[in-house]
């Protein structure tokens, strides 16, 4: 059979999708073809030019929460103008959320959970013209009827799942041999957390998970350094990402990943997740010895109260203060995940966040805007206290939260100027990159830097000025500009 998957990604910085890249790898291995349709902007023509070239027996789209409104519109068209093709939805958003085949009226099914076993059971029957509606983790649709089965399905030994698709991505197969890619591939190896962050997804991807207590799995060192050595004899990196919601959540299959790790990939850096809890000297040598160059831990604010009772992330400021030490003894660099806008909020916190970031000093930091997130206990609340004013695809650029002591421009403007005033403490080259970054995306910088463009343009070529205007005033023109 030949499975379209699509992944929306508007506005949105992200460049893969590993759950897609696993499905995309069990279809093949299974003999089917697939294709993926990456949408950067709500462009038909790139979605028909797709379809029509691919000709899929199934359409298949992933979305989280940000991207749903736009994942709907295609849903919309597709089934509009191939309603010979059927279309399903799984994802992050459609398991944390129940019953979206209601706000889906044209879908043939909706995948709760993991799908590497239901997907292909369900492609393997639909091609043999067999009966499929029983398939657990999916909702289907038969003649207005709706048909839920059993969350049931998660994958048990992660060493089973062929190693991701990478070459279904446009990035991967424009990628040449020997030329070094020009960004951070990136990887998954364990999959979820045990911790009750009140803001996370995972806390409601495992509220809903068949088996708690087999949430948090992790594939062999076997598995996992055989993926790398792939890609590694396919693509050039010197660096690469590791995705794991936690990677250091057991020490033990770290310190087992670690006596395994080959010293031929020692050469090449990457980036994991912590969480200081689970960071100790022992830990923090491991990761140095394998390439380790970033650990990025959660601080999330720097009140302590705010983080403890809201937040649910019940760790003491001196733990955090004491794994920056440890790390920049042993030598590794941190990286501190930042989030203001909670519920609760006021300048005095945010201040607060600031000055606990000079404290600790991280190699790199990131700042985001608290987005509540429907099937987490804090993202329900703000839903259930009609507190959320809007919908927005990304957490950078917005509040969404009503706040009676705070207002959505000071979160803003907190946000813009953060990192020239973290970094103006301790790192002067990174806090000269922020400004420069700031002024980069200001909106008089965009304006001055498209006059220049517009001038340089008409004194050198002036059939493309002339052109350029012609498509101002034609907007179906400037609708259907190619997808990056
Ligand atoms: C790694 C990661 C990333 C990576 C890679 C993206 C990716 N999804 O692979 C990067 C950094 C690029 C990223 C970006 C973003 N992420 Co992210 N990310 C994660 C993380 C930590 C792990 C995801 C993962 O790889 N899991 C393992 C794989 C195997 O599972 P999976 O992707 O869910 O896929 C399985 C099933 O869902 C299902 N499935 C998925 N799609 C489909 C489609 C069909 C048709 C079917 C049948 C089944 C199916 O089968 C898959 C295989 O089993 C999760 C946390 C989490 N545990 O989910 C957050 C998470 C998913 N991300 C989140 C967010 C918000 C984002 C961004 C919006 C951030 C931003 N502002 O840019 C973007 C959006 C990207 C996008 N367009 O999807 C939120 C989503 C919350 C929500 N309610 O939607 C999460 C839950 C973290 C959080 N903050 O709470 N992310
Ligand atoms: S520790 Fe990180 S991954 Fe785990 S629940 Fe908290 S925020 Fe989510």
């Amino acid at each position: 059979m030949r499975v379209l998957f699509a992944l929306s990604m508007i506005n949105c910085r992200a460049k893969y999708h590993h759950g897609l890249g696993f499905l995309s790898a069990v279809l093949k291995e299974a003999g089917h073809e697939t294709a993926l349709l990456e949408l950067y902007d709500l462009d038909w023509s790139h979605v028909d030019e797709t379809i029509k070239a691919f000709q899929p027996d199934l359409f298949a789209a992933t979305a989280e929460s940000h991207q749903v409104v736009y994942i709907k519109r295609l849903f919309d068209h597709v089934s509009a103008t191939y309603p010979h093709v059927p279309c399903i939805l799984g994802g992050v958003h459609v398991t944390m959320v129940p019953n979206q085949i209601f706000q889906f009226p044209k879908l043939l099914g909706v995948c709760v959970g993991e799908a590497e076993g239901p997907l292909l059971e369900l492609v393997t029957r639909m091609e043999a013209g067999k009966d499929f509606y029983d398939i657990p983790n999916f909702t289907f649709r038969r003649n207005g009827e709706t048909i839920s089965n059993p969350y049931s399905y998660y994958v048990q030994n992660l060493d089973t799942v062929p190693y991701s698709d990478r070459r279904m991505f446009k990035r991967f197969r424009d990628a040449k041999r020997g030329v070094p890619l020009r960004w951070h591939p990136r990887f998954i190896f364990s999959r979820g957390c045990p911790y009750d962050c009140s803001y996370c997804g995972c806390t409601g991807l495992r509220a809903v998970f068949p088996n708690k207590k087999e949430y948090v799995r992790a594939p062999s060192p076997t598995w996992c350094i055989g993926q790398v050595e792939r890609d590694l004899q396919e693509y050039t990196f010197d660096t690469f990402v590791i995705d794991d919601d936690l990677f250091t959540i057991n020490k033990k299959w770290l310190l087992e990943l670690a006596n395994h790790y080959p010293e031929h990939l020692k050469r090449v850096n990457f980036m994991v997740n912590g969480r200081v809890e689970t960071i100790d000297r022992e830990v923090l040598e491991a990761l140095k010895d394998m390439g380790c160059s970033l650990i990025q831990v959660g601080v999330e604010t720097g009140d302590e109260d705010l983080r403890t009772h809201i937040l649910k992330r019940r760790m003491k400021d001196r733990q955090i203060i004491e794994v920056f030490e440890l790390a920049r003894k042993v030598g590794i660099p941190m990286h501190s995940f930042n989030m203001v806008g909670v519920p609760g909020e006021t300048r005095e916190t945010m201040r607060k966040t600031l000055a606990f970031n000079r404290r600790i000093k991280p190699a790199r930091a990131q700042i985001s805007i608290f987005y509540p997130y429907r099937g987490t206990a804090l993202g329900d609340e703000c839903f259930e206290k009609k507190l959320v004013t809007g919908h927005y695809d990304n957490y950078f650029a917005h509040s969404v939260i009503k706040n009676d002591l705070l207002s959505e421009a000071e979160i803003v403007r907190f946000v813009k100027y953060f990192h020239v005033r973290l970094y103006a403490c301790y790192a002067p080259g990174l806090a000269w990159r922020a400004l420069k970054d700031v002024v980069r995306r200001s909106a008089t910088y965009s304006r001055v830097r498209a006059a220049w463009r517009a001038l340089a343009t008409t004194v050198r070529h002036p059939a493309y000025a002339w052109a350029a205007v012609v498509k101002e005033r034609n907007p179906r023109l400037l609708y259907s500009r190619s997808v990056r």
